[in-house]
């Protein structure tokens, strides 16, 4: 009875000290999940997608010394005149039989995600504002000068004297070079001028998520949650080995050994009776007894 309330208190202390050695290791794995940090679910995350300009000197700031790399023909200049942002822009026509270009070679890359063609327009003219005689052409060709596609006619019946931006999706040219082309033609009288500014041709890359954006989150809080409770359930089994040992060792030999070492006094009693010889003397006078009856 003693023993068994002895060997439930071991195991409650092992238990309890298998309890202390896991709980900082809870505690860490629960400090090491970082705060507020949604849960992967398997979902994908989708990246931030990064743009380019592919066109240089689109703002035409590098101003009327140069223009590169964009191409100037006829009477196309970069001009002070109505930019539509900081000091200079281009102007196209404004003088009779006008026929001005402008160009900008550049390929889009075969993986770009998307392709954007921006520009900003503004048109003076002194013409018939119902009958088109003077126009611009936004076009996009080959490298070699070959006509792919017309993006954009404006004719001086379109709004004067306002700056507009246009924008073009140019994706379906993905792994092509491409000039992107303005050209001005005025017919011979009653002049109009076209103004451009703000060329961009943005080139996005794919938004599309990559395993590595899935895979890094999630490996982290997985490391230090199957790392701590390995190691500390292999050292408490030891312990209590030990522990039950020492009970069984201590009631065995102190009964056995002390009922041996009592026979001992048994020699005692065999010594006594040489002892009892020493009262011989009294024998003496039944010697002397036959040698008085003689002599009489
Ligand atoms: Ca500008
Ligand atoms: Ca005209």
């Amino acid at each position: 009875m003693r023993f068994g309330k002895q060997r439930f208190t071991t195991v409650w202390v092992v238990f309890s000290w298998f309890l202390i050695a896991l709980l900082p290791a809870v505690s860490g794995a629960i400090a090491a999940a970082p705060p507020g940090r949604p849960s992967h679910s398997g979902s994908p995350v989708a990246r931030a997608a990064s743009c380019i300009d592919l066109l240089l000197n689109g703002d035409f700031e590098q101003g009327p010394s140069r223009p590169d790399p964009w191409v100037l023909g006829g009477f196309t200049e970069v001009s002070d005149q109505r930019p539509h942002s900081g000091h200079f822009g281009v102007w196209m026509g404004d003088y009779q039989n006008a026929d001005d270009t402008l160009y900008q070679q550049v390929t889009l890359p075969a993986d770009a995600g998307t392709a954007e063609l921006r520009y900003w327009w503004s048109m003076h003219s002194v013409d018939d504002i119902e009958t088109p005689y003077d126009y611009l052409y936004v076009t996009l060709q080959a490298a070699d000068g070959t006509p792919l596609a017309v993006l954009e006619t404006l004719d001086n019946t379109a709004v004067r004297d306002v700056w507009t931006q246009a924008s073009f999706d140019l994706s379906d040219y993905r792994g092509l070079s491409l000039r992107i082309h303005f050209r001005c033609t005025g017919n011979e009288q009653f002049n109009t001028g076209f103004f451009l500014d703000d060329v961009t041709l943005e080139v996005c890359e794919s938004a599309t998520p990559t395993p590595t954006d899935i895979w890094t989150p999630s490996a982290t809080p997985t490391g230090t949650l199957t790392r701590t409770p390995t190691a500390t359930p292999t050292g408490t089994p030891t312990a209590t080995a030990t522990l039950t040992s020492t009970p069984t060792a201590t009631p065995t030999p102190s009964p056995t050994v002390t009922p041996t070492s009592t026979p001992g006094p048994t020699p005692t009693p065999t010594g006594t009776p040489t002892a009892t010889h020493t009262p011989a003397g009294p024998l003496t006078p039944r010697c002397y007894l036959p040698f008085v009856l003689r002599a009489g």
